[in-house]
């Protein structure tokens, strides 16, 4: 069945701050080595773009740079996985888990983490990178104030489940201050150091 393929997948958690590049390198991940890219981010503002009830609280908690309930976006996750089962050579799992308790989940739903790659970054890069993207991205947390309670959330929630892999042996950190081309460099280090 796709739940018994997923347990067996090569999953790879994708986690940094709202900016640091997670996004951009995942990209540049997929098209050398092939994996199914799921963003966390993007799952949701698909799910806000369709008009739904949920849609719209949604968007309130985007806006206010917080995180939205796990249940909402773990059933995302699993459901893009169990159609992208039979078919996938490994996922990256991108923005997630955002908490301790999301990863825990997640691998007690569907799989373990391969590993979880941190990529690092101060926060005044992530909010020059977030700022620049603000001209464009027409996101409606991509503005200073959003950024600022964005930054808060990494540092409250996102950075126990950096210390919480790294206990396990499980993280791989990229420092990602630089270009994304520098950047793609070091995480092609990581991937081809695994044999992918
Ligand atoms: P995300 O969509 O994950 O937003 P993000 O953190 O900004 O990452 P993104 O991938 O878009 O940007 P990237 O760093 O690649 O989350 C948005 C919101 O959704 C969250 O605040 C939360 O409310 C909710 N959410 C998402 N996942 C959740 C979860 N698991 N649980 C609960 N809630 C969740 O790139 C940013 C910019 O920097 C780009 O413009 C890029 O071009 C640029 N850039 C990237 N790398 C660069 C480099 N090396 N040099 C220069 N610029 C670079």
């Amino acid at each position: 069945s796709a739940e018994a393929k997923l347990k067996d997948a090569k999953i790879i958690f994708v986690v940094g701050g709202p900016g640091s590049g997670k996004g951009t390198q995942c990209a540049n991940i997929v098209s050398k080595y092939g994996f199914t890219h799921l963003s966390s981010g993007d799952l949701l503002r698909a799910e806000v773009a369709s008009g739904s009830d949920r849609g719209k609280e949604l968007t309130e908690i985007m806006e206010k740079g917080q995180l939205v309930p796990l249940d909402v976006v773990l059933a995302l996750l699993k459901e893009k996985m169990i159609a992208n089962a039979e078919t996938s050579t490994g996922f990256l799992i991108d923005g997630y888990p955002r908490e301790v308790e999301q990863g825990a989940e997640f691998e007690k739903q569907i799989g373990e983490c391969t590993f979880t790659l941190y990529f690092e970054v101060s926060d005044e890069t992530m909010t020059a990178r977030l700022l620049n993207r603000a001209k464009t991205s027409g996101r409606v947390d991509d503005n200073e104030e959003t950024i600022k309670k964005r930054l808060a959330t990494f540092h409250e929630s996102t950075k126990p489940v950096v210390d919480c892999y790294t206990e396990k042996g499980k993280l791989k950190m990229v420092s990602a201050e630089a270009g994304s081309e520098e950047v793609f460099v070091l995480v092609k280090e990581i991937f081809d150091g695994c044999g992918f």
